[in-house]
């Protein structure tokens, strides 16, 4: 019994291992099969592949060619082209240089006919300058033809003037010689007059230190003496203490000889109290001739009781009354 169970395992170990075994060889087979589908899958598609890059580049071939074909006559056109475009481009500069040109020619126009307007003013200026230069000329040859007429008219009043005038001439110069001679006798006889009573005036002559002026003579003293002392050394002198007369020249004289000193004149109001000249003759009182304010009879000089009461010049070229006892220079005068 024993033996046969081990059999009976045995048996379903070998069937098990068949089974087994099948199972690989379909497994295989199976895997074969798939694989040789692959192979031929990759072989269809490369066969395709190819066949198609090959068409591709069939097609691309052509294109190119085209394309080379195109650019060929592409580069054809431009070169018949480019003179073209040449051609415009200089026809453009030449538009343009025509335009600046047009527009130059107008601006020269324009100028021209500026110059041209200005030109003509002027002309017509000068044509009318001109014709009113003639009209005038026209006058004054009208204006100089009249009076050059006037003027013959006057010469030959002239020449008969003339003719009249030597005739008179002629009459008179027989009379002439005689009054000449007459005339002459009577220049004589004056002559001989006026030199007899030229020798009967005195010559103007003053004694040494004394100054001639006009018909005068003037002392100028340098010493000095009061008023009353002065007038007797002029009367000495047989001269006056000074009496001035109304003679603006003899008084610009008096102030030439005398400024910046103060000289006694022979005015004095002594005693009577109206001024008067040295020889007794009334003064006219001129204002003009004293200092301002003056005559004042002024009493403070600390001389005395009385005033001022005797005249001088002083260093001013005016007059003064001052105290009489005062030294001081003095003018005297000899009148001939
Ligand atoms: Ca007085
Ligand atoms: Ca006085």
């Amino acid at each position: 019994m024993m033996l046969y169970q081990k059999s009976a395992d045995s048996t379903e170990q070998i069937m098990k291992m068949d089974m087994e075994y099948e199972k690989r060889t379909t497994f295989r087979k199976d895997r074969c099969s798939r694989q040789t589908g692959i192979v031929l899958i990759l072989g269809v598609c490369m066969i395709v592949f190819m066949t198609m890059t090959f068409v591709i580049f069939l097609h691309q071939q052509r294109k190119f060619s085209m394309l080379e074909s195109w650019m060929n006559s592409q580069s054809s056109n431009l070169t018949s082209v480019k003179p073209d475009l040449q051609n415009t481009v200089q026809q453009q500069d030449v538009k343009s240089l025509m335009n600046s040109l047009n527009f130059t020619v107008s601006a020269l126009t324009s100028t021209l006919n500026d110059a041209v307007k200005k030109q003509e003013q002027k002309q017509t200026e000068t044509e009318r300058s001109l014709d009113s230069l003639k009209s005038s000329v026209q006058s004054d040859q009208q204006n100089k033809q009249r009076d050059l007429e006037s003027l013959k008219s006057s010469l030959r009043d002239l020449k008969s003037s003339v003719s009249d005038l030597t005739s008179s001439v002629a009459s008179i110069s027989s009379k002439q010689q005689t009054s000449e001679e007459r005339v002459m006798n009577t220049l004589k006889e004056l002559i001989t007059k006026m030199s007899a009573k030229t020798a009967d005036v005195p010559v103007a002559n003053c004694k040494s230190g004394w100054i001639l002026y006009k018909s005068s003579c003037f002392l100028f003293s340098s010493n000095e003496l009061n008023w009353s002392e002065a007038r007797d050394y002029c009367k000495a002198q047989e001269a006056l203490l000074l009496k001035i007369q109304e003679d603006d020249e003899e008084w610009a004289f008096l102030n030439k000889n005398t400024i910046p000193q103060s000289y006694w004149v022979g005015l004095t109001d002594q005693t009577t109290g109206q001024w008067r000249w040295a020889d007794e003759t009334p003064y006219i009182m001129n204002k003009e001739r004293w200092n301002p304010g003056q005559p004042d009879d002024w009493t403070e000089h600390g001389m005395g009781e009385e005033g001022e009461d005797c005249g001088q010049i002083v260093y001013t070229g005016k007059l003064n009354d001052n105290h009489c006892s005062v030294k001081m220079r003095f003018i005297c005068r000899v009148q001939f």
